[in-house]
């Protein structure tokens, strides 16, 4: 039996704005700091990863898991952080990915629910900067989220906030870690990027603007 479609989940950061290209810049610059370059493959395992748990994977990167106490370790996602909040400081509405609008436009006029799973304890922040605060129907805290991403549980937190089944919905994401959250959650996925990156993904497009909302409607109704 089809199910019907009756809700869009995003991600933030790398969906519906380019800050994931941001978060890069500001634990690369920390990994100079610590004598731990990293390309930007590597960066591609940090997405949709929290704050603290990209540390760790930096640090066992550069064989350095064992040099700071947790104190220290927080320090440092402290000053990562600050770094990222000045580089968030000047975005605006002309920050929304290209197509991202238009497709909040159609899903609202489809009378679909909105919801945003992002574990960034910024993302008020930036969807307030975007002045897409209101479009939403629910953003999920991700301080109230205790297991991130790959784990289903912020896709599952955004589906029962908006009192809708998981089966009815679809998540939109650009990172390895949030489609296997998705599929966890047992909805359609989406992925925005790499098609070797997000091969899990039922959908894959390479940019936001090519995302084609008939084509995941069609994808969902033969699930
Ligand atoms: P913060 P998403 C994730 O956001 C980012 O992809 C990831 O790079 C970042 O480390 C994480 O948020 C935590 O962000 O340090 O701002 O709390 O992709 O789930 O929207
Ligand atoms: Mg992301």
């Amino acid at each position: 039996m089809s199910q019907m479609l009756k809700a869009v989940i995003f991600d933030l950061d790398g969906v519906i704005t380019d800050t994931a290209e941001y978060h890069y810049l500001a634990w690369k610059a920390l990994g100079e700091e610590l004598d731990i370059p990293f390309t930007r493959e590597f960066n591609e395992e940090l997405k949709g990863i929290s704050r603290m748990d990209s540390l760790e994977k930096i640090l066992v990167l550069g064989g350095r898991e064992n040099d700071f106490t947790l104190e220290e370790k927080k320090i440092l996602a402290d000053q990562k952080n600050v770094h990222y909040c000045r580089l968030i400081e000047d975005i605006t509405p002309a920050d929304i990915l290209p197509g991202i609008k238009e497709l909040i436009t159609k899903l609202k006029a489809d009378g679909l629910k909105l919801g945003l799973a992002s574990v960034s304890k910024n993302a008020f922040t930036v969807m307030n900067r975007l002045e897409l605060t209101s479009q939403f129907d629910t953003i999920v805290d991700a301080a109230k989220v205790l297991k991130g991403k790959p784990d289903p549980e912020i896709f599952l937190t955004a589906a029962k906030q908006l009192n809708v089944d998981p089966s009815n919905c679809v998540g939109i994401e650009d990172a390895a870690a949030g489609v296997d959250s998705i599929k966890g959650a047992g909805m359609l996925a989406v992925g925005v990027g790499n098609s070797e990156t997000l091969a899990k993904a039922d959908l894959i497009y390479p940019n936001t603007e090519s995302i084609s909302l008939s084509e995941i409607r069609n994808s969902f109704e033969n699930k």
